[in-house]
């Protein structure tokens, strides 16, 4: 296949960038091949996105909200056309198996979808007023420029639980999407250019975090940030971001999330929902589950139909339909991967399937890795139990009643997921009630959650404000507008007019 070349667009136009330099994406399942280039753009990029993006607000917030719908409404029929095509490019860019590759790409869909009928739905309220002659609104503005930093993982589903509500509420937009999947990016760009959304309106700007992420972060002419990505560059977003009081950064970050299998879970539910927590896009999921929290008297039973499943786990390149787990993103993940395997030897790990890096021929030019299984008594502060290992690194903890489960859970400074297997519903309504997270499931899994529900965390994993069906609060200023019908002035809370 021809590498895709692809460019920064910026006013409606695509072009190089100001450095003139470029980088290659290649494919984690085969790091000879090379799915194409993108420019390594600069400060000067961002600049000019930037006031491309302001420039273009006031034409498109006067916009009606249902006329501005009809933009992504355009966009939407292009993705289904082009479904199998962006979901084989997901696959190969980023080495997601070609089920998840097209779940991301319909994903994808669903959130356009989604934000396009927003355009027909009651925005804001209409209140009553203390006085009879006035009426009370709350409307929703847009906060104006958005820019958005996007993760690898899920690279198209992503970048749109972000645009697409910030569009549709009449903000304009620069993408800077991961430097691992460009070219799943620049095809999003393409078609939302294809669906004829006026210049300036949405831009992307390709690059590293230094180079592009900082300097749109740092941006006065930014008035919002949406991240998604880890804690630690979270943390750089949210302080640059405060350095201009005015500017909102929503920060979506890690997660050490975590399957909870009660007594009397049903197993025929509680193994698969761990196995697809577990390794699910190879661990590469800020929802996966790296714990498996099992009550002592089924723990036994739990760990060996657990082992058994994983062992009949596929690996290979994604691209095959029976392949489950692909490649690691890239060598830092693998990387990763082995570090917090050796620290959990190191912590006293019973290891159940000593996972490592893939060897032989079908291996040899991707990143793979095969599952790291292990069964570890709890301790508090236990690095292997706190940390988050994004790979396929999952413990198996005993625990003793739902008391104790929730209080290993929450054991850890993120709070994203959590999954609980029960029978009982007294039992999922004190998880409910006790454990910290965003996105909380009942008999299963820790993963798929759907665009038209608020997708976000707690404590290190997010600052409250979610992204997809909870983004309009981060991209939008409630204001107040009160009118007067009377033919004078009266005032609320009892306070005179007279001079
Ligand atoms: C992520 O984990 O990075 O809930 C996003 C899910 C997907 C999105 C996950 N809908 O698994």
């Amino acid at each position: 296949m021809q590498p895709i070349e692809a460019k920064n667009y910026i006013n409606g136009v695509w072009k190089a960038s100001t450095t003139g330099k470029t980088f290659e994406s290649r494919n984690p399942a085969n790091t000879n091949e090379i799915i194409g280039t993108a420019p390594d753009s600069a400060a000067a990029d961002v600049d000019e996105a930037v006031a491309a993006a302001r420039n273009a607000f006031h034409k498109w917030s006067q916009l009606s909200w249902v006329t501005r719908a009809d933009y992504l409404d355009k966009f939407a029929q292009l993705i289904k056309r082009d479904l199998q095509e962006m979901s084989r490019l997901v696959t190969r860019e980023c080495g997601k198996p070609i089920n998840e590759g097209r779940a991301d790409v319909v994903e994808t869909l669903h959130m356009v979808q989604f934000a396009a009928s927003l355009g027909r739905m009651p925005v804001g309220s209409v209140i009553s007023s203390e006085i009879p002659e006035k009426d009370a609104y709350i409307r929703r503005k847009p906060k104006g420029v958005v820019g958005c930093i996007t993760p690898w993982n899920f690279p198209m589903a992503i970048p749109m639980w972000e645009i697409c509500p910030s569009l549709v509420s009449g903000n304009t937009v620069i993408l800077k999407p991961s430097e691992e999947t460009p070219l799943c990016a620049h095809h999003l760009i393409s078609l939302m250019h294809e669906a004829g959304f006026p210049p300036g309106v949405v831009n992307i700007v390709h690059g590293m975090g230094e180079t592009v992420g900082a300097p749109l972060t740092a941006h006065p002419n930014v008035d919002v940030i949406l991240f998604t990505g880890s804690y630690n560059v979270g943390k750089l977003v949210q302080k640059q971001a405060a350095n201009d009081a005015y500017k909102f950064a929503a920060t979506e970050m890690g997660g050490k999330n975590a399957v909870i299998v009660l007594s009397d879970a049903d197993l025929n539910i509680a193994v698969p929902a761990g196995i697809l927590s577990a390794f699910k896009t190879s661990g590469q999921r800020c929802v996966t589950s790296n714990r498996i929290i099992v009550d002592k008297k089924i723990v036994d039973e739990y760990q060996e139909k657990f082992v058994q499943m994983a062992d009949r786990i596929k690996i290979g390149n994604g691209l095959s339909e029976d392949v489950f787990m692909g490649p690691l993103i890239n060598k830092e993940g693998v990387q990763k991967f082995l570090f917090h395997n050796q620290k959990a030897r190191e912590e006293g790990a019973d290891v159940l399937r000593n996972g490592g890096v893939l060897e032989g021929p079908e291996f040899e030019c991707g990143n793979f890795v095969s599952p790291f299984i292990y069964r570890m008594d709890y301790r508090p502060n236990t690095f292997c139990l706190r940390e988050e290992a994004f790979s396929p690194h999952v413990a198996i903890i005993p625990c003793d009643g739902v008391e104790n489960a929730v209080e290993i859970y929450n054991d850890t400074d993120y709070g994203l997921a959590m999954a609980v297997c029960t029978e009982d519903y007294r039992k999922w309504r004190y998880v409910r009630d006790n454990a910290e997270y965003g996105l909380g499931y009942v008999n299963l899994p820790s993963i798929g959650a759907e665009v038209h529900l608020p997708f976000g965390g707690v404590k290190k994993s997010g600052n409250g404000h979610p992204s997809a069906e909870g983004l309009l609060e981060a991209v939008t200023h409630r204001t107040a507008f009160t009118v007067n019908f009377g033919g004078e002035i009266k005032m609320a809370q009892g306070l005179s007019a007279k001079l």
